[in-house]
């Protein structure tokens, strides 16, 4: 380092979830770690530090990468506590979902607010996140099914990173569910949605991704196909929720579209798999909707991580599957439920996060060069932070070179 850095660290054990692919932790224990100019100017053993301006005293705390929500609906109106009380007396997601409930519900909600009022009940919703060090959220459109109701939606995710200490990454789900006005027409939708909404959206600079529901009770591989190709023409990424209730082959199509990310795929099969693997696209698990749905089919974790598809874990923050504001729960879940060791979990919510949003060169790990996006915990060893369900061990947050307290009050 040629000047003297901003901020420095010491005292502290890194895991710099370095390298990314072998399931280390990559500890550098009794490290520090040197912040200039908003990124990460260098790090190493304690003894090596160089000068900087100020100094921050770990006490021998552990430091990550900022945590990473790689798959949200955090921005919504209302809540649907009335239809869980309706499954747990027999109702299925699917029977809700048919008599209009379910997604729709959630729509008329989020149809009728202003933005300040998607702001007003989603930033607590976001603060609980932030409080346990998630640096990165992606918060996805698709309770408008209009193009100005998600506007609004997608104005209301912008609006988050400015009044918290988050970056956000949109996501556009128009094709989420089929808007009432459109029942019996969902070609004409999708038209509607690929030749106006997607367009308009795009050049007001609301959108960083396109997502789709495929899904026997949302829109078909075909539909699904002709979105994609509206992404494309307008140079945006794709993801996709594939195979959450049954194999549509999802994750084959956003493969072929060099999607960043297939997400749920509890009913993937190895044909998805391999064609993942081909494309590099990251496999996001969320265990929040599986627990939520009490669902039976586990994703196939030893095939993904047999074929190396890089795995992330995120809480799918919505009122109807995933009520859940923990990423670390969603970790300690992944583990529980599905097996993934607490390496591959914290991995999940960092490095192969920050890969499902397209932004592994910037964050997700601890290297020179990346965003000083940190977190720092008051744990023994990594695997506590998966380990103790319902705890926050999170101290102190770094965004962007700027520290503050862990806990967010809102
Ligand atoms: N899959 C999900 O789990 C959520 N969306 C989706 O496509 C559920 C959204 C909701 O029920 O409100
Ligand atoms: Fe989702």
């Amino acid at each position: 380092m040629s000047e003297s850095a901003d901020l420095l660290f010491t005292n502290v054990h890194l895991a710099t979830m370095v390298p990314p692919g072998e399931g280390a932790y990559g500890e550098m224990p009794d490290a520090a770690l040197a912040v200039k100019d908003g990124r990460i100017a260098w790090l190493g053993a304690r003894a090596d530090a160089p000068p900087a301006s100020a100094q921050h005293d770990c006490g021998g705390a552990w430091m990550t990468p900022g945590l990473v929500d790689c798959h949200t609906h955090i921005v919504h109106a209302g809540n649907r506590s009335n239809e869980w009380e309706a499954r747990l007396n027999g109702a299925t997601y699917e029977d809700i979902a048919r008599q209009g409930g379910g997604i729709m519900s959630t729509v008329r909600a989020t149809r009728a607010a202003s933005v300040d009022t998607l702001l007003a009940q989603s930033l607590p919703r976001v603060a609980r996140l932030l409080s346990e060090g998630v640096t990165t959220l992606e918060i996805k459109s698709g309770y408008g099914l209009e193009l100005d109701a998600e506007a609004r939606m997608l104005r209301a995710a912008r609006q988050v990173a400015e009044r918290l200490p988050v970056r956000v990454a949109t996501t556009f789900l128009g094709a989420h569910a089929l808007p009432p006005e459109f029942a019996g027409r969902a070609d004409d939708y999708v038209d509607a949605l690929c030749e106006h909404m997607l367009p308009q959206l795009a050049a007001e600079g609301l959108v960083d991704a396109v997502d789709a529901f495929c899904e026997r009770i949302g829109f078909s591989i075909a539909q699904t196909e002709r979105v994609f190709a509206a992404a494309r023409r307008l140079g945006l990424p794709v993801k996709l929720h594939a195979e959450q209730l049954s194999d549509q082959q999802g994750a084959e199509l956003v493969a072929r579209y060099q999607g960043l990310s297939a997400d749920h795929l509890e009913h993937l099969s190895q044909a998805g798999i391999e064609a993942m693997t081909r494309a590099g696209t990251v496999a996001v698990l969320l265990p929040g909707a599986y627990y939520f749905l009490r669902e039976t089919v586990q994703p196939p974790i030893a095939a993904l991580r047999e074929a190396r598809v890089p795995m992330a874990v995120a809480t799918d923050c919505n009122p109807g599957t995933s009520p859940m504001t923990s990423l670390l729960l969603a970790m300690n879940m992944a583990c529980t439920l599905w097996r993934l060791t607490p390496q591959e979990a914290l991995q999940g919510a960092t490095v192969h996060a920050a890969r499902a949003l397209g932004l592994h060169k910037d964050i997700g790990t601890l290297e020179v060069g990346k965003r000083a996006d940190l977190a720092l915990w008051d744990i023994a060893r990594p695997a506590d932070l998966v380990y103790a369900m319902g705890s926050n061990p999170c101290r102190h947050v770094v965004n962007g070179g700027v520290l503050r307290e862990a806990h967010i009050a809102m």
